[in-house]
């Protein structure tokens, strides 16, 4: 199918629904963005300034121009379907990249995510690192994973190597492992740059006690990436509740993994025991 604006939206509606269908997005959590492909973006009939300048915590000299579909702060996202133009977002960044403005939607009057900061600094990232293939960026409040950082001491080669164990798909989905950022005030500069920091190498962004981010290509890319993750930790605590594990994914048959399907899994994590 053609892409097109409607497309997209159906896309978001899509993602929004499915997130909230899954329990990770109680009242007003997890914020999505998409950053438009040019055939799309360049609609003058949909996308009209609809504010001024608004001026942005730091400059995204890579993402001068671009526009983004996005989640507004404060919204539901269960009810993106019900009305998208009153949830979500287009904005375009200016010729610097430090100012945005609304060229669509937030009709009921709010802005973008309290995260901008952190999907900005994640799109311009993951845009560098990846050629401009990346587009996709979804932060939700997955509940087994978010469980994880309470229960266990982590890091991101102690997280990375655990979920592998767990589930035979993960070193399959993420061979570069999952990345562990301590707790950090929500919405700040300072978690918006540990978690840029952390996407240089890796696509998933484990928030303690919060919640996990997570980019991709397009939206499916960034959601199979935290729904797998999810599933794992989801299959550790069940296992861990019916008694001590007495069997996981040896570090040879995640090596056997990795021959079978040419991946080139992160040696550290590899070389890792929990
Ligand atoms: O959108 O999830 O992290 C609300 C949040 C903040
Ligand atoms: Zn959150």
């Amino acid at each position: 199918m053609q892409d097109s604006f409607e497309k997209i939206i159906s896309e978001i509606v899509k993602t929004s629904r499915d997130m909230w269908s899954k329990g990770w997005a109680e009242a007003n959590a997890g914020n999505i963005s998409l950053r438009l492909r040019p055939e799309i973006a360049q609609d003058k009939t949909t996308f009209q300034p609809r504010s001024d300048w608004v001026a942005l915590d730091m400059k995204f000299p890579n993402l001068a121009k671009e526009r983004f579909l996005i989640t507004g702060t404060g919204m539901y996202l269960r009810n993106i379907e019900i009305s998208p133009a009153n949830n979500v977002g287009v904005i375009e960044l200016d010729d610097s990249g430090g100012q945005y403005r609304l060229l669509w939607g937030y009709e009921s009057g709010c802005d973008p995510t309290s995260e901008l900061s952190s999907h900005l600094e994640a799109q311009a990232v993951r845009k560098r690192v990846t050629d401009g293939t990346d587009r996709a960026v979804i932060h939700t409040h997955s509940p087994n994973l978010t469980a994880l950082t309470y229960a266990l001491d982590l890091d991101t080669l102690r997280i990375s190597k655990l979920l592998w164990e767990m589930h035979t798909e993960c070193i399959i989905i993420f061979p570069e492992g999952v990345e562990f950022v301590p707790w950090m005030l929500p919405g700040s500069l300072e978690l918006a740059e540990a978690t840029a920091k952390g996407l240089e190498k890796r696509r998933v962004i484990l928030w303690q006690f919060h919640g996990i981010l997570a980019t991709g290509n397009n939206l499916d890319a960034a959601f199979g990436l935290i729904d797998t993750a999810e599933k794992a930790a989801g299959i550790y605590l069940k296992a861990a509740s019916a008694g001590p594990i007495s069997n996981k994914l040896s570090t040879e048959q995640l090596q056997a993994l990795a021959r079978r399907f040419a991946l080139k899994p992160d040696p550290s994590i590899l070389n890792t025991r929990i």
